[in-house]
């Protein structure tokens, strides 16, 4: 362990590479797979020479030259997409960071090293130079994700990551962070994962952590609360849990491990009393307190833990680690997510050992989620976002008219075989068995080697397809009716009774299991919910489906968008918005639903509920005729402004609007021309503030969604205004 994670100078400052950046390929393979290599020769390099691709990532100049300046919206997209086409694969998808989130890279490190699993010295060093260029500059800390303020379970984390990778503890970086992490209070409050974390590498005491008892898997499947009725991120994220903390698994102590049990808490580690931080969070931190219940329930859970049964739990355990085996081998080795993936990860390692086919295996799928980016290399929030970038940009294309240039057609074929590609065709290996819903028709958000079904990917998955496929001339025609069948028949089986779509199941749990939240930082995570987001692209799907095959489970497509308008409706806020849980916030839900209200001819014209969201949306309009809402709208579930205004709110805003045939120009013709007006020479946007988020805290960044939705809403917007403005002049 140690001599693969000797110490490393660290220049102070992370603003150039600390490694060639001219060395860095990524390879994409099986389906949209992607993993960065870093080329050892210079006879490498040449017989690999770096694309385009690569170069946007690692945020290289492209130095494309400038386009004819755009005289109208349409042009302005055809420029967006002669730039984005530049970024596509070779096999047909967009590759794109999937960072954010500040609490991954911390387990993939702790996950590693506790585990024995050594990295390669570039990416130690790039992954060093990515924590030290996402530190808040005023206080050297990290929070729960990039734009977030410093908090114990960022700072924590992050600073141990730092440490195991290889930075002195005197460098200025974890001098300054460590500073902060100490004025905070120190790691004993640090948030119920953080201890977790920590605890497995033998720096928080086990004693301080609330119980996480394996023996849940052995309850009746029945019970209301038996885990397979939880969110599915969150069951698969306790199964290894579980199965850890029955184990008690602790990395053996050494130098290192000792020096950060004196560096994390500003008091003396060894006078800590364990049992009295299990409740002890940091007010930084603190999204979801627990429920009184849930702390009551922990006692009793303490009290089982001094006197647990050892056949009993020997019989839990076995049955956690059977879960993890079925969900490594459903995902090849990816898992639902990069927390289950690491913490799956330590227990089969600790389990199996290193020579075993297990380590070598999730070794190998381990770099699926580590991305190097400009600045320096991190852990995505899933193993990419492959499907859902082509699914939007495809569909762009299409509606926009670009789709039938002559220059974009071969794009497009490349787009439709990936999706050919990348459709699940079967259930999962083990499914029942690992409580799984069906997969069979599926797209989900990443790859078909993930493999699970999401309502709205595999929506956005059909919507792509049958757009690619019926509507264009030239494409082939790729996949069959049946495999378009099996999409839908999956989609119908995702409804609930509100009428409204979740995001993986359909809901298995009672609203009341949220009183056992136990994860402090993350909101609504135990149960599915519904949202507007889901519930649109579903039943967008299915009307553009029945579109093309009018026979096909007419009646129950029909019953289903009927009940998922009457959702829509319900979940309508009275100033007139919808609430985003998946991008940020207002103005991303708001489209989605507007989008689905015009499918059954609602409209600002026709509907007071559609004409109550525009008039919410024109209100939020900015003096440059912008939109720009901050992440921290998901937090408290009210819109608050962003200091800037953001092109791909704008957007979001001006489809949204479209949608609702929103009559009036002007307020469009502004925010068009803001877009126009970011434009870059070479046909791309800026990066600007991040896009999206999960569990009502936590921001992840889209980068792509800066092309897609541009394109698309320029395109629109082109026709869109032209009708309007012929209409008003007749
Ligand atoms: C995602 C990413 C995509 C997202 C949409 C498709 C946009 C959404 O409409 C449905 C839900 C889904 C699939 C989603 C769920 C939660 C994810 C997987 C993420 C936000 C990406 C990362 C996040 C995951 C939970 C992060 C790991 C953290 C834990 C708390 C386990």
């Amino acid at each position: 362990m140690d001599a693969a994670y000797s110490r490393l100078a660290i220049p102070s400052s992370a603003s150039k590479p600390f490694t060639d950046y001219t060395r860095w390929r990524l390879l994409v393979s099986d389906s949209g797979r992607h993993t960065w290599k870093y080329l050892k020769t210079d006879e490498e390099c040449a017989k690999w020479p770096q694309t385009s691709e690569d170069k946007f990532w690692l945020g290289m100049a492209l130095n494309y030259e400038a386009l004819a300046p755009a005289k109208d919206p349409l042009a302005a997209a055809r420029n967006g997409y002669t730039f984005y086409k530049t970024l596509q694969s070779h096999d047909g998808h967009w590759s794109g960071e999937y960072g954010g989130p500040m609490f991954l890279l911390p387990g993939l490190v702790i996950g590693s090293y506790v585990s024995g699993m050594d990295f390669k010295l570039e990416e130690r060093q790039e992954m060093i130079r990515y924590l030290m260029n996402r530190a808040n500059p005023e206080d050297g800390g990290w929070g729960i994700h990039v734009e977030g303020h410093s908090t114990v379970f960022g700072t924590g984390l992050n600073y141990t990551a730092l440490r195991l990778l290889g930075m002195d503890a005197d460098h200025p970086v974890c001098t300054k962070a460590r500073a902060t992490l100490h004025k905070l209070g120190g790691a004993t409050g640090i948030p119920a994962w953080g201890k977790f974390w920590l605890s497995l590498l033998n720096a928080y005491d086990w004693e301080g952590n609330n119980p996480v008892p394996p023996e849940l898997w052995l309850l009746p499947e029945w019970l209301p609360f038996h885990p397979h009725k939880w969110w599915i991120h969150t069951r698969t994220v306790y199964v290894p849990m579980s199965y850890l903390y029955g184990v008690r698994f602790t990395a053996p102590e050494n130098d290192l491990i000792l020096a950060l049990r004196e560096e994390l808490y500003p008091e003396n580690y060894y006078s800590i009393n364990w049992p009295a931080q299990r409740n002890n969070v940091c007010k930084a931190d603190l999204y979801a307190p627990h429920s009184t219940i849930f702390d009551m329930i922990n006692v009793v859970l303490g009290g089982y833990e001094h006197c647990v049964l050892p056949p009993l739990r020997k019989a839990a355990v076995a049955r956690a680690y059977q879960l993890i085996v079925f969900e490594d081998e459903n995902t090849g080795y990816q898992t639902l997510g990069p927390v289950s993936k690491m913490f799956n990860l330590v227990a089969r390692a600790y389990a199996e050992g290193p020579e075993s086919d297990a380590f070598r295996l999730h070794k190998e799928k381990r770099d699926d989620f580590m991305w190097m980016g400009g600045d320096g290399m991190m852990m995505c929030g899933t193993n990419g976002s492959q499907l859902w970038d082509v699914g939007f940009i495809t569909q762009a294309l299409v509606e926009t008219g670009l789709a039938e240039l002559p220059e974009n057609r071969e794009s497009l074929i490349k787009a439709l075989e990936w999706l050919e590609d990348s459709q699940v065709l079967d259930n999962p290996k083990h499914y029942k068995t690992s409580y799984r819903h069906a997969t069979k028709g599926a797209w989900g958000f990443s790859t078909k080697e993930q493999g699970y079904t999401v309502s709205d990917c595999t929506a956005e998955g059909l919507k792509a397809v049958l757009y690619l496929q019926k509507d264009l001339s030239f494409t082939p025609k790729l996949i069959s009716d049946r495999r378009i069948f099996d999409a839908v028949d999956l989609l119908l089986t995702l409804q609930n009774p509100s009428g409204g779509f979740a995001s993986y199941e359909p809901i298995r749990g009672p609203r009341w299991l949220e009183l056992l939240n136990p994860a402090e930082v993350f909101g609504d995570i135990m149960i599915e919910y519904c949202y507007p987001e889901c519930t649109t692209s579903v039943i967008t799907a299915l009307s553009i489906f029945r579109q093309h095959y009018k026979d096909y489970r007419a009646a129950d497509i029909a019953r289903t968008i009927k009940t998922a308008i009457v959702y829509l409706h319900d979940c309508q806020q009275l100033e007139g918005g919808w609430f985003g849980s998946w991008g940020i916030c207002f103005t991303y839900a708001t489209q989605f639903a507007l989008e689905s209200l015009s499918l059954v001819g609602e409209t600002y014209e026709t509907s007071k509920s559609a004409r109550r969201a525009c008039e919410f949306l024109i209100g939020k309009q900015r003096a440059d005729g912008g939109w720009g809402e901050s992440y921290k709208s998901c937090e408290v579930g009210k819109w608050i402004e962003h200091a800037d205004t953001q092109v791909v709110q704008t957007c979001w805003a001006i489809m949204a609007l479209m949608y609702a045939r929103y009559p009036h120009a002007e307020p469009l013709e502004r925010g068009v021309a803001l877009v126009m007006s970011r434009q870059l020479p070479d046909g791309s946007w800026p990066q600007e503030a991040i896009e999206g988020i999960f569990n009502k805290t936590c921001a992840i960044a889209y980068p792509n969604f800066k092309f897609s939705f541009p394109i698309w809403m320029l395109g629109k917007a082109h026709t869109y205004l032209n009708d309007l403005r012929a209409k008003t002049k007749t």
